[in-house]
């Protein structure tokens, strides 16, 4: 297999978790996003332009959370879903939370287009992606506690909720947001990077 991805991105980040996880080996593919490569031949991957894909012999897959859900199909263990169809649906809604509600608003081509477009000052970019990020971990922390509060997103459990809201978090103390008001989110995030396939993930090791 071989993952298109860029070191600092978030969603290529959820992939390398998913990867280790189900102890698959792979050839990672460096797709530059501040030389704009994304935009160049990689769109032979990717139409998009996006990171990450994945190749598998000669198919090609984009989206992560399509990425991790083909991985996690073909490689059962660990699961990434609970078995119960109710509680598997509580589960994607955390993915979608994220990949659908959060993740895009704060996107790269988001902020340039910001800034590009109308102006926007470094300043104002921070404001719009700290705005759209506190909407989304009000939700996410009030769903964390109702989910029992434990070590892990959803009922104490490794799930995709962890896969998605650990490379978010990361995101969002990069861009120097505060995550005061989100002591679970906090606490699933800071014992999350000291297990193995999420350690071995982080950015600074891909
Ligand atoms: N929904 C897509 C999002 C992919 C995405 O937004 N990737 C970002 C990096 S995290 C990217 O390639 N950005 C390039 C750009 O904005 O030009 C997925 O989950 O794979």
């Amino acid at each position: 297999m071989k993952l298109y991805e860029y070191w600092r991105s978030s969603a290529s980040f959820r992939v390398r978790i998913g990867l280790n996880l189900k102890q698959q080996s792979y050839e990672s593919v460096p797709i530059d996003l501040r030389l704009n490569e994304q935009s160049g031949e990689f769109t032979d991957i990717n139409i998009a332009g996006l990171v990450p894909a994945l190749r598998v012999g000669d198919d090609i897959m984009s989206q992560s959370v399509a990425i991790l859900n083909y991985l996690d199909r073909t490689v059962p263990e660990p699961p990434l879903y609970p078995a119960d169809p109710i509680e598997r649906a509580q589960v994607e809604a955390l993915v979608l939370d994220i990949a659908c509600d959060i993740h895009p608003l704060n996107n790269l081509r988001v902020l340039g287009y910001l800034k590009t477009e109308f102006a926007a000052d470094p300043e104002t970019v921070n404001r719009w992606y700290h705005h759209w990020l506190e909407i989304g971990f009000d939700s996410l922390e009030h769903r964390a506690m109702a989910f029992k509060g434990g070590d892990w997103f959803y009922h104490d459990t490794l799930s995709m909720a962890d896969v998605m809201l650990v490379p978010q978090v990361l995101n969002a103390l990069r861009y120097e947001f505060d995550m005061t008001p989100y002591p679970q989110l906090m606490h699933i995030y800071e014992q999350a990077i000291t297990h193995p396939a999420f350690a071995d993930a982080m950015p600074r090791n891909a």
